[in-house]
């Protein structure tokens, strides 16, 4: 039983020798679990051992879209970022730094010219609303393996452009979640580029969690091996304000 997510991940990312070893490792880790806290130190381990982190989110048909996607928490960025907006974010680029090999400037041309994963999800908000939308973009997966991960590598931080009050938007995602195949950094919603409202020019879907792990406005990804000493230390904005479980599994 136990080694089963282990297996799975090693069909999932075959070929990629380097990643390999930091899936290997975290699913291992029991460090993990340990280092979540309360409520979620219980129900990471029982979905995984119910469902599998591997298993994939529900995609749906076009029919299904939603007619209204609505969008909450901030609908804008910073000055820097309404400074890019103004030119259709033509000279943006998205930083990937940390621990990795190769830190990446990838302006949206580059991440359009990926392989693009296409996906129709329901996004699901703790405020109690859902939306079917569409979602594309790369898999996250194959912007670290550019960049190229170090073996120390744990956690997938997103750095966003908007703040409320004086705290920035973050989240972070582990590695089993960061090589998800249904994890990518969408520039389009609903078959045209990502509306400013909705986090352009870069979001994050994770499809497996809910609404408020899907950072918005992303300006930067940094791999870390700890979420410690990062803001408030829990791993994202609604974690260290409002004591959110940092994995928002659905
Ligand atoms: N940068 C950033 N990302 C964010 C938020 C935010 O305020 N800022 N809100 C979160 C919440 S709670 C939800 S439900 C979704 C809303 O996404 P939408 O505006 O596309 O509906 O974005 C999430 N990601
Ligand atoms: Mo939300």
């Amino acid at each position: 039983m136990i080694s089963r997510p282990t297996l799975s991940r090693r069909g999932l990312i075959a070929g990629g020798g380097l990643l390999l070893s930091g899936c290997d490792r975290i699913v291992r880790q029991p460090t993990i679990e340990g280092w979540v806290e309360g409520a979620a130190g219980l129900h990471r381990p029982a979905q995984r051992l119910l469902l599998g982190r591997d298993a994939l989110a529900r995609e749906f048909r076009e029919a299904d879209m939603s007619p209204t996607f609505r969008s909450n928490g901030n609908t804008e960025g910073d000055a820097s970022w309404a400074a890019h907006a103004a030119d259709g974010f033509a000279r943006w680029s998205l930083r990937v730094d940390g621990l990795v090999k190769r830190p990446l400037d990838l302006p949206l041309t580059a991440l359009k010219a990926m392989t693009q994963r296409r996906q129709i999800t329901r996004h699901d908000c703790v405020e109690g609303w859902s939306a079917i939308g569409q979602w594309q973009g790369p898999q996250l997966e194959q912007v670290l393996a550019m960049a190229g991960l170090m073996p120390t590598a744990r956690f997938v931080v997103f750095h966003c452009a908007d703040k409320t009050g004086e705290d920035p938007y973050y989240e972070s995602i582990d590695l089993v979640d960061a090589f998800h195949p249904q994890t990518i950094l969408a520039w389009a919603m609903n078959g045209r580029e990502l509306p400013l409202e909705h986090g352009a020019p870069l979001r994050l879907r994770v499809e497996r969690q809910l609404g408020y792990k899907q950072a918005k406005y992303v300006m930067r990804v940094e791999v870390r091996d700890t979420l410690a000493g990062l803001y408030g230390g829990k791993g994202g904005y609604w974690e260290d304000v409002a004591g959110y479980q940092w994995y928002g599994g659905i």
